[in-house]
C-alpha cells in the first residue's frame, strides 16, 4: 500500500462526512468512480453527499446512488471533500469551487496533468480509471466490495478503457473488471445498459454530424461537428454527442480524430482522440485546455470556421 492510499485510509476512517464530486460533463468513470466511492463510504456507515454540477447523463441511471445526487451543495460543513477524475479543479465547477467548508480536499485522479490541489493527491496516470483508485483504495481499506460498489467499479472501467479496447487496457483493469464479475456483475447486463439502449433521436442527431467529415493532413486527422441546428432539428441535446469522435478515429490511417460541438453561437467545445500515437493533450494545451495522451479537449470562442483555422493549425503544425 502506498503512503497516500494509507493517508487517505486515515482520513477515512478518522472523519464522519463526506462531499463527493466530479467534473463538468460527466462521463462514466467520473459518475461510476464517484457512486462506487460514495455506495462504499455509506455501507460503512458514513455520511455522504454526491454533487455533481451537471446532471447525470440517462445512460448512466441505473447505476446505485444516480437518484441522490445533489445539484447544488447546501450550506453546511464537510469534513472531507473527495474529487474525482478532474486535472483541474476548477473543472468541478462554480458551486463546488465556491464551496468552503470543507476540511480535508482529497484529488483522485488518472490524468496526465493533474494539479496537486488537494491535501491529499492519488494521482497515477497509469490507472486506466479513476474508479481503479478508487478500487485501490477500498481494497487496502479491507472492504469486501458489496455488489452495488461492484457495478459502479465495473461501469467506470468499461466506460474509460472504450470496453477494454483503448491502450490504457492494462492488465489491472482486467483483473479489477474480473473481480467484479466473480462479484456478481453482469457483464451482458451493462453492456446492454451502456450500448443497446440508444434513443432514436441519437442516431438523427449522428445522421446529420457524419456529413460533415474532413479528413485533413495527408489522412492523419479528421473531424466532425455537431451545431445548435443539428440539434434543433432532431430535438437532441449534447448529451447524445458522447461517442460520436470515434467514428473519424475509426477511418483507416487517421491518428487524430477532432470533434466541433456548438456550445454557444460564437463558442465551440473541441474534443480530440488519439489512436495512440500521438499525444492529443499537447494539442489541448496550446489551446488552453487539458486531458489525457489519448482524449483531450478545450473551448475556443469564434465562427465554426475560425475555430476550425485555429484548430487545424495546431494540429497541421504539430502532427
Ligand atoms: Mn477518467
Amino acid at each position: 500500500m502506498t503512503e497516500t492510499i494509507q493517508k487517505i485510509i486515515d482520513v477515512i476512517r478518522g472523519n464522519s462526512s463526506f462531499l463527493l464530486t466530479s467534473h463538468e460533463g460527466p462521463d462514466g468513470d467520473a459518475v461510476g468512480s464517484t457512486l462506487a466511492l460514495a455506495s462504499f463510504l455509506r455501507k460503512i456507515g458514513k455520511d455522504v453527499t454526491v454533487h455533481f454540477q451537471d446532471p447525470i447523463p440517462e445512460l448512466y441511471a441505473f447505476l446505485p446512488g444516480c437518484d441522490s445526487v445533489q445539484p447544488r451543495i447546501s450550506e453546511r460543513p464537510y469534513d472531507v471533500a473527495f474529487v474525482l477524475d478532474i486535472g483541474e479543479l476548477r473543472r468541478a465547477g462554480k458551486h463546488f469551487c465556491s464551496f468552503k467548508q470543507i476540511g480535508i480536499l482529497i484529488n483522485l485522479d488518472h490524468h496526465l496533468s493533474c494539479d496537486n490541489f488537494g491535501n491529499h493527491n492519488l494521482i497515477d496516470s497509469t490507472a486506466a480509471a479513476t474508479g481503479v483508485l478508487v478500487y485501490r483504495i477500498i481494497s487496502a481499506y479491507g472492504y469486501s466490495i458489496d455488489q452495488e460498489t461492484a457495478l459502479c467499479l465495473y461501469v467506470s472501467i468499461i466506460t474509460d478503457t472504450g470496453s477494454f479496447r483503448y491502450s490504457n487496457a492494462n492488465k489491472e483493469a482486467f483483473t479489477v473488471a474480473g473481480e467484479m464479475i466473480e462479484l456478481g456483475v453482469n457483464a451482458w447486463d451493462v453492456a446492454e445498459q451502456l450500448y443497446e439502449n440508444q434513443p432514436r433521436k441519437r442516431l438523427e442527431l449522428l445522421g446529420h454530424c457524419l456529413p460533415t467529415l474532413e479528413v485533413i493532413k495527408n489522412g492523419l486527422a479528421a473531424s466532425v461537428t455537431v451545431t445548435l441546428d443539428m440539434y434543433a432539428a432532431t430535438n437532441a441535446d449534447a448529451e447524445l454527442t458522447d461517442g460520436f469522435v470515434n467514428y473519424p478515429r475509426s477511418i483507416h490511417g487517421v491518428e487524430v480524430a477532432i470533434f466541433f460541438r456548438q456550445l454557444e453561437e460564437r463558442k465551440f467545445k473541441v474534443g480530440f482522440r488519439s489512436k495512440g500515437k500521438v499525444n492529443v493533450a499537447a494539442f489541448s494545451a496550446a489551446m488552453g485546455g487539458g486531458g489525457h495522451h489519448n482524449a483531450a479537449g478545450c473551448t475556443l470562442d469564434g465562427s465554426l470556421e475560425e475555430v476550425k483555422a485555429t484548430v487545424y493549425q495546431v494540429v497541421e503544425a504539430n502532427l
